[in-house]
């Protein structure tokens, strides 16, 4: 509306000369009609919600596609250094409010709207969002494009196109069904297919050796299966400074249309047949988020991915006509987890038998151009492949990893004579009745970095998971703390905070985030404050509409929101909460008198569709929700909410109206979190573990303003190695007794006495590796506090305020420019 384009200006850093309003001459909104008409084939003399969001869409796209040549132009012209960033996943949400900010086209989208009687907040809505990313690590690779964009550095991530994204999640009966996502049905105009560039892929095949003119042997992988890989680009502009990257997106194509002998043969379906199969390879994305999938199809993805990458990276280089030791000084390739991981192989197979380049020549090519970033340290997670498998699916590679590990074994060796037991410890491949190629081992000996993402993280690394290599390569370990963009998660998320902060801070915080210290000068601001806690009521006001509109139940805004919403996984303990918040229940139902702060707890998150214990635990959240909801006795004091299909959108609409961030793993298991940056930011406070992140938010948070509880990461290992006893904490407590019991009863599910005592059980005769019944006491008078707190409002909003003030340091910008300082060693271009 016409007040929103009348503030815009004063929110937002003003336009350089990149940006200069005349740079075009025809309008967004012209150009949009302009589309309307040519690209889409639609009559343009009347728009409705879909006509004027595909138009704006290109409209919006040629503007980035201007930037994104010249900057391409620029990085050929200047010789630069390139990283190339790694993912199986990315989590960008939805593109169209962000690049209209960037580019600083939000008044100009706004008028347009304006003028046919439409808005923006309506269009967005016809997007859909592609969920390319299980969770927080492909939410990180997308924060960090966006601060890559906004640093102008010569970057480029790589992925694949999922014809499939993440499953929609339904809930029916309390119980998560999964749907496909099928996010590219309209097709999507972000996405710009490059059907010229393609590169054929082989699986399978085998191996040829013979001798060159030197008498060297030499490898040739030929034979089996070609797939081609198709390239599709996604953009990514920088905030307000003309700079566009870009993510290349990989699509599997079919080798040929059909294979014309069995076709001419009259197999025409057996033809068919094999050009769908090859397409599988970029159908769907995997939506586990832990236990890697051991399936060969997951395997393909990673390599096809990585060997048109590699491909992509040489062709690039062979233009500059360099020698080859130039390639680590003119680029360099982050691995996103081990998933990428074969990307060293490959690149080894290119030197030594496309390129002809010695063994120690290619190893010491790779050693300098690859670094790795490890996202966990749950032993599950960490992959590992069958030697079989990769024998029949790479033979070459197989050969290359054997020869990688006998060179490493042999050095291993030679350096630590006196630890015979060191080599099977370290080797690529791990003994016992199935060989695998341990991909964690591979990526460390491969890389010239390896990466955790938090302070803990990094130290549990070095102490305990990859305890031997700290001693073999000690200078290769370090620690680059997670960040987030501010740009998707305050500025845009949060649109009544951000015009605050621009009104008493001006409007550089959006791009150096530490500014935001300057808002403990404002604390004792009795007005600021009343402001403070206004925007917060209205963002709060937003979600409680959405929630009477999609669970039909009605939220109080003056309560409490306390929000948990990420993977579900026993180690990010949502029983725990849920435990918490039958006890409240019980206490609220013996007590009617009783005088309390009404709460509403919200959950969020998918399960992976394998993992029956987290689907369970979702089952018993929606049942205690069921019955908590319709008891007269507690309805006006407490509410449970589970949000289904919980994403980058339903995130953007959560932070900034959560008071409470539960952040509760059990200490030790959770690398860093993002999340828990996301909430502080906003103004949330944190109850949380002293876990991942957390403990750096509360240093920088201070100790007053957020809620730390249980037992820290050393208190975890020395109870489990006394023995952990859940039966010693059910026996003394009698509250968290009776709540066990509930759950082992048909209290939740009348009729059903058994439907929860998987979790029961998992808790208290399992044994319970993630310790819940450990943390609960301090956890539930935790919780009192922050009841009693939250109702002494200048008490809150300050520590609210202060938050937001400490949270600077976690920019992906800051977290960015660690990476480049300390791993890239890039030039930034602007
Ligand atoms: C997350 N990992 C960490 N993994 O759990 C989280 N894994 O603590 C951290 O903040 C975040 O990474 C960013 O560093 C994941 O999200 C996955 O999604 C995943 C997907 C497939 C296989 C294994």
């Amino acid at each position: 509306s016409k007040d929103v384009k009348d503030y815009l200006h004063l929110l937002d850093k003003p336009l350089d000369e990149f940006e200069a309003p005349g740079a075009r001459n025809s309008t967004l909104g012209e150009d949009a009609l302009w589309h309307v008409l040519y690209s889409l084939g639609q009559d343009n003399t009347y728009l409705n919600k879909r006509k004027a969001y595909w138009g704006l869409v290109l409209a919006v796209r040629d503007r980035m596609l201007e930037k994104w040549t010249a900057v391409q132009r620029k990085y050929y012209a200047n010789d630069d250094k390139r990283l190339y960033y790694l993912s199986l996943e990315f989590l960008p949400g939805k593109f169209l409010r962000g690049n209209l900010l960037a580019l600083g086209l939000e008044n100009e989208a706004h008028e347009f709207l304006h003028e046919h009687d439409l808005s923006l907040d309506e269009i967005v809505d016809e997007e859909c969002e592609p969920g390319l990313g299980n969770g927080g690590l492909g939410r990180l690779a997308s924060c960090y494009m966006d601060s890559m964009a906004t640093l102008g550095l010569p970057a480029y991530g790589y992925g694949i196109r999922y014809s499939y994204g993440l499953f929609r999640q339904e809930i029916r009966n309390g119980h998560q069904v999964e749907q496909p996502d099928n996010w590219l049905h309209e097709g999507s105009h972000w996405l710009i297919p490059r059907p010229h560039n393609l590169f054929p892929i082989r699986f399978y095949g085998t191996v040829n050796e013979w001798l060159d003119d030197d008498g060297m042997l030499r490898h040739d992988w030929r034979g089996g299966d070609l797939v081609m890989a198709m390239a599709n680009d996604m953009y990514v502009p920088g905030y307000r400074n003309g700079h566009v990257n870009s993510i290349r997106l990989w699509e599997a194509r079919p080798h040929k249309e059909f294979v014309l002998s069995s076709f001419n043969a009259g197999d025409y379906i057996g033809s068919v047949q094999e050009k769908i199969s090859d397409e599988n390879i970029s159908m769907v994305l995997y939506p586990s988020d832990d236990a890697p999938e051991g399936k060969t199809l997951r395997l393909k993805q990673q390599y096809f991915f990585v060997a048109a990458t590699m491909r992509d990276m040489v062709r690039r280089f062979k233009k500059l006509n360099k020698p080859w030791d130039q390639l680590p000084e003119k680029n360099v390739v982050q691995l996103n987890e081990t998933h990428p991981a074969i990307a060293i192989p490959e690149l080894m197979r290119m030197l030594l038998d496309e390129e002809l380049l010695g063994w120690e020549e290619a190893w010491c090519i790779c050693q300098k151009l690859f670094a790795y970033t490890n996202h966990t340290i749950l032993p599950e997670a960490l992959e590992t492949w069958p030697v079989k498998l990769i024998e029949r699916l790479l033979p070459r590679h197989m050969q290359i990893i054997y020869e990688i590990n006998r060179r490493f074994l042999e050095e291993v060796r030679l350096h630590f004579r006196d630890e015979p037991e060191l080599p099977s410890r370290v080797s690529l491949i791990s003994a016992g009745p199935e060989q695998r190629v341990r991909m964690s081992h591979l990526a460390i000996v491969g890389s010239f970095s390896v990466n955790g993402v938090s302070s803990l993280h990094t130290q549990i690394l070095k102490d305990r998971v990859f305890h031997d290599f700290i001693r073999i390569f000690p200078d290769r370990f370090n620690n680059k703390t997670n960040g987030i963009t501010p740009r998707r998660w305050l500025r845009q998320c949060n649109v009544p905070l951000s015009w605050l902060l621009s009104e008493h801070l001006g409007c550089n915080w959006i791009t150096d985030l530490t500014q935001l210290k300057k808002l403990r000068e404002l604390v004792d601001d009795v007005e600021f404050r009343h402001d403070w806690e206004q925007c917060r009521l209205t963002n709060k006001k937003r979600l409680a509409d959405y929630i009477e509109k999609v669970n039909g139940i009605t939220v109080n805004p003056h309560s409490i929101f306390d929000v948990q919403v990420k993977r579900f996984h026993e180690y990010k303990r949502q029983l725990l909460n849920i435990l918490h918040i039958i006890s409240l229940y019980n206490n609220i139902r013996r007590n009617p008198d009783v005088k309390m702060q009404p709460c509403t707890f919200i959950f969020g998150g998918k399960a992976a569709p394998s993992y029956q214990m987290a689907k369970d635990i979702i089952y018993l959240i929606n049942c205690v929700a069921r019955r908590v909801n319709s008891d007269p006795h507690t309805r006006n004091f407490l509410k449970v909410i589970f949000l289904a299909n919980y994403n980058v959108s339903l995130a953007q609409l959560l932070v900034p109206a959560t008071d409470v961030s539960e952040q509760i793993s059990t200490a030790g298991y959770e690398a860093s979190g993002t999340g828990n940056m996301k909430f502080a930011l906003n103004g949330a406070l944190t109850i949380g573990t002293r876990d991942g992140a957390n403990i750096e938010i509360g240093e920088r948070v201070g100790d007053g303003n957020i809620y730390l509880f249980g037992l820290c990461e050393k208190e975890v290992l020395a109870l489990r190695r006394r023995g952990y006893d859940p039966w010693e904490f059910y026996k003394n407590d009698s509250e968290l007794r009776e709540v066990l019991d509930m759950i082992n009863s048909d209290q939740f599910t009348p009729g059903d006495s058994t439907a929860f005592s998987s979790i029961f059980n998992s808790l208290l005769t399992g044994g319970d590796p993630f310790m819940v019944l450990a943390d609960y006491r301090a956890y539930v008078e935790t919780h009192k506090r922050i009841s009693h707190e939250y109702v002494d409002r200048d008490l809150w909003i300050k520590k609210s305020i202060m938050n937001t003030a400490g949270m600077g340091y976690f920019s992906s910008d800051r977290a960015v420019k660690e990476y480049i300082d300390g791993i890239w060693s890039l030039e930034p271009d602007v």
